[in-house]
């Protein structure tokens, strides 16, 4: 079985998620989701909207999703990878590089973000309605 495992807040679910986490199952059969908790959330200096709970139930609702873990810290990653034994690392490519030192334990794949699609844009798009 090929496992691949992916990372992310998943704030206000939206369709760019939803293609990440579709493209990143292709690479394998088994697809790991690491939801960043609400702690990690305020390291990676991100307000959230919905609780590391909601968060994690709705990626998990995700049929291309087979597990869902926590994400407490940066530094998880290479444990992870051993722990769960993955084959695939996937992020969107706004992280190109960044992770390029988990080669040496797996496969690193960087996706082309779905464009105009952003929980920033959103809560920007709400906001301006609310003023219009
Ligand atoms: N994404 C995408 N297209 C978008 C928006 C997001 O492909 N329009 C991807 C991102 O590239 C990322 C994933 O969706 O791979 C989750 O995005 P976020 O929830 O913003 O996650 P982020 O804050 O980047 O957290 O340790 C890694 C971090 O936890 C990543």
């Amino acid at each position: 079985m090929k496992k691949v495992i992916t990372y992310g807040t998943f704030d206000l679910f939206h369709y760019g998620h939803l293609k990440i986490l579709e493209r990143a199952k292709s690479f394998g059969d088994y697809l790991i989701v690491a939801v960043s908790s609400d702690e990690f959330n305020d390291i990676k200096g991100k307000k959230c909207t919905y609780p590391f709970e909601h968060r994690a139930e709705i990626v998990k609702a995700i049929k291309f999703v087979d597990e869902v873990i926590r994400e407490d810290a940066w530094e998880q990653k290479t444990e992870d990878i051993k722990k769960h034994k993955i084959d695939v690392f996937v992020m969107g490519n706004d992280w190109k590089g960044k992770f390029d030192f988990l080669k040496d334990f797996c496969r690193v794949e960087y996706l082309p973000r779905t464009p105009n699609i952003s929980t920033t844009e959103i809560k920007e798009n709400i906001q301006n309605l609310h003023r219009a």
